[in-house]
C-alpha cells in the first residue's frame, strides 16, 4: 500500500477542523514532510506526516481546504517530482488527508507518466460549500491547469486548459478565491498573474491579468488568496520565484497598484517566497504566511498585511535549507463564494498536454532567509 508513512499523530485541536488560524507547510525539495502550526508557530500534529513513498521525491506543495464537504478542513498535498516508474498510479500525485491523517481520496492528475511536480490549491469555486482542487503541473509539464470537483466518493475533472502559452514548460502555481482561479507562472516565467473563471457557457475565460513585479523579471510568481484588505473580497498575494527578493505584494483582483508591499526576509535573499492568507478567527483582515524558498533556512513568517510580523517559526529542522511551500486556513466567514449561476460542471475543452521531461535547475542562493 503505498502513500502514509506517518499519520497525523497527536490532538487534533477544533481550529484545525473548522476554524481558522492553521497553517500547512511542505517541504519543497527532497522528501514529501507535511506538517501543521497554528498561528502562533505551535506544532499541532506532532512531527506531521510523509506524504508519499515515491522514489527520489523532491518535495511537495500544500493546500488546504474542505474537499469533501464535510466540515473538516482537509490537507491537500502535490508531489513535488520523482522518478518512479511504478506505483505513481496507485498513490496518486495529488492526495487529500483528512485532519485525523486518513486519506480522502488521491488522484493523478497529468497521468501515471507524469513524474514532474503539481502544485495544488483548494477553493470553493462553485458556492457549493465544498473546496475544488485545482492543480498546475511543476517545470518540465505544459501550462495545463485543471479543476476537480469532489462527486461524492472521489474528484473529477471538470475543466482543463492552457493558462500561458503551450510551448511555456515552467510550471503553473495555482490559487483560487471568490469563484476565481489564479495562476502564476513557474520559474522561467514572467510575474504575470492571470485570472479564470468558467463563462456563461461553461468554458474557462481570462477576466484579468497583471503583472505582479517588473515583466522583465523571469523567476515566476507564486500567488496565494485572502481578504488582505477587509472589504469583504478576496485579493491576491504575490511572492517572487527564485532569483527575486522576498518582495511581498497585495492586489485586489483587478490588478492595478499593490495594496500592500514588504519584504518578508532580509532584501538580499534571493531564493523566492511562498505565500498564502491565514484567516484567523475573529480578527479582521487575512494574515500573509511566508514560506523561504530553496537556500533559505526553515523560517516560515506570518505578516499582518502592513508587513508587521505577528509570527516567525521554523517549520523544519534549522539545518533545511530546501525550501518551505506554505498554506493556510482562510477565514470562512470572509470567504465569498462565486455568484449563483457561475458553474464549472460543463463541457470544457478537453486538451491534450504532452509533458515532455526536463531538467530544471532552480538558482541557488546561498543566503540564509530570517
Ligand atoms: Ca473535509
Ligand atoms: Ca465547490
Ligand atoms: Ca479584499
Amino acid at each position: 500500500m503505498a502513500g502514509l508513512l506517518f499519520l497525523f499523530s497527536g490532538d487534533t485541536p477544533a481550529l484545525a477542523v473548522d476554524g481558522g488560524g492553521t497553517i500547512v507547510t511542505g517541504s519543497s525539495t527532497f522528501s514529501s514532510h507535511v506538517r501543521r502550526f497554528n498561528n502562533a508557530g505551535a506544532a499541532i500534529d506532532g512531527g506531521g506526516l510523509f506524504a508519499f513513498n515515491h522514489l527520489n521525491l523532491k518535495g511537495v506543495s500544500v493546500a488546504t481546504g474542505d474537499v469533501n464537504g464535510d466540515g473538516k478542513q482537509d490537507v491537500v498535498v502535490g508531489d513535488g517530482g520523482n522518478t518512479d516508474t511504478n506505483n505513481i498510479t496507485a498513490a496518486g500525485d495529488v492526495r487529500v488527508i483528512a485532519p485525523t491523517g486518513a486519506e480522502v481520496t488521491h488522484l493523478a492528475p497529468y497521468g501515471a507518466a507524469w513524474h514532474g511536480a503539481v502544485n495544488v490549491a483548494a477553493a470553493d469555486l462553485d458556492g457549493d460549500g465544498k473546496d475544488e482542487v485545482i492543480t498546475g503541473p511543476g517545470p518540465g509539464g505544459g501550462p495545463n491547469v485543471k479543476v476537480f470537483k469532489w462527486n461524492g466518493t472521489a474528484l473529477s475533472e471538470i475543466a482543463s486548459w492552457f493558462a500561458y502559452d503551450a510551448l511555456f514548460h515552467g510550471g503553473v502555481f495555482v490559487a483560487g478565491g471568490d469563484g476565481e482561479v489564479i495562476t502564476g507562472p513557474g520559474p522561467g516565467g514572467g510575474p504575470h498573474v492571470k485570472l479564470w473563471s468558467p463563462n456563461d457557457q461553461g468554458a474557462i475565460q481570462l477576466d484579468s491579468q497583471f503583472f505582479a513585479y517588473d515583466g522583465r523579471f523571469a523567476g515566476g510568481v507564486h500567488v496565494g488568496t485572502g481578504d488582505f484588505n477587509n472589504d469583504g473580497l478576496d485579493d491576491i498575494v504575490t511572492g517572487p520565484g527564485p532569483g527575486g527578493g522576498p518582495d511581498v505584494r497585495t492586489f485586489q483582483f483587478d490588478g492595478g497598484n499593490p495594496d500592500h508591499e514588504f519584504m518578508a526576509f532580509d532584501p538580499g535573499f534571493t531564493g523566492g517566497v511562498y505565500v498564502a492568507g491565514l484567516g484567523v478567527p475573529g480578527s479582521g483582515p487575512d494574515q500573509i504566511v511566508i514560506g523561504p524558498g530553496a537556500g533559505g533556512g526553515p523560517n516560515v513568517k506570518i505578516f499582518n498585511p502592513s508587513g508587521s510580523p505577528t509570527a516567525s517559526f521554523y517549520a523544519y529542522d534549522a539545518k533545511f535549507f530546501g525550501g518551505v511551500m506554505v498554506a493556510a486556513i482562510r477565514n470562512p466567514a470572509s470567504d465569498s463564494p462565486a455568484p449563483p449561476g457561475s458553474s464549472t460542471t460543463s463541457a470544457l475543452p478537453s486538451t491534450t498536454t504532452s509533458h515532455p521531461t526536463t531538467s530544471t535547475s532552480h538558482p541557488t542562493t546561498t543566503t540564509t532567509a530570517g
